[in-house]
């Protein structure tokens, strides 16, 4: 759980949250953010992601997510109303994919070519300051509000920043892809250059070669 107030992460029970997000305590600001479905085997079973958002991390070996730690990235994210996430990109180069399950939430996505003025997302892009981010007006936003059933795709390193407009359940979640894996790698490599070493891995699981080879991805 992320308290936005100070920007910690503490960790409560779901039932205690549930009970925060009833009472409607406006001191704390709580964000469930980092519940990640795979680290829950009885609610990950029930997550049927849909063909279009293909993920070869879901052709990947199971060593390979066992040695180093790899992980599917299926999030639940549950917030009242005004909580909010900032703006940024997801991590890795990945994309993402933005599944409304209850309430709406607004968002705003602004695409790589206009990262010069977004002042590496210090601005607040739904009441950007212009005195202090001038350039953000060179900014042309897209804008959306997610209802339930609706699926949002984020693409791989568009700034992206979130608002719930009432109490909202959505699921992230984050791919790779033929298009993305070779960013994804670089990016990979910077923090673990182990999964950076695509030759080594294909050394360490040649299984791992098939998915390559079938995706055409080197
Ligand atoms: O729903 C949110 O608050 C943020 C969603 C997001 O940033 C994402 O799914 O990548
Ligand atoms: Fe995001």
């Amino acid at each position: 759980m992320r308290d936005r107030n100070n920007g910690t992460n503490i960790s409560i029970t779901i039932a205690d949250y549930i009970d925060y997000l009833e009472k409607g305590d406006t001191e704390q600001s709580l964000y469930l953010f980092d519940f990640h479905m795979f680290e829950h085997p009885e609610l990950y079973e029930d997550c049927e992601v849909p063909v279009y958002c293909h993920n070869l991390l879901e052709t990947f070996p199971e060593e390979l997510f066992n040695k180093y730690g790899f992980q599917q990235y299926i999030y639940l994210i549950i917030g009242r109303k005004e909580s909010s996430v900032g703006l940024h990109i997801d991590s890795f180069c990945t994309q993402g994919w933005l599944a409304g399950i209850y309430g709406q939430k607004r968002l705003i996505l602004i695409p790589p070519d206009q990262q010069e003025f977004v002042y590496d997302g210090e601005v607040d892009a739904f009441k950007p300051d212009l005195e202090k981010f001038p350039l953000y007006t060179n900014v042309t936003p897209v804008e959306f509000i997610l209802t339930p059933g609706e699926l949002l795709y984020i693409p791989s390193m568009w700034w992206h920043q979130a608002e719930n407009l009432e109490t909202t359940i959505a699921l992230g979640i984050n791919t790779v892809n033929e298009w993305n894996f070779e960013m994804v790698l670089h990016a990979a490599n910077e923090v673990n250059p182990i999964i950076g070493n695509i030759l080594g891995l294909l050394l360490e699981f040649p299984w791992l070669g098939k998915v390559v080879v079938a995706s055409r991805l080197l």
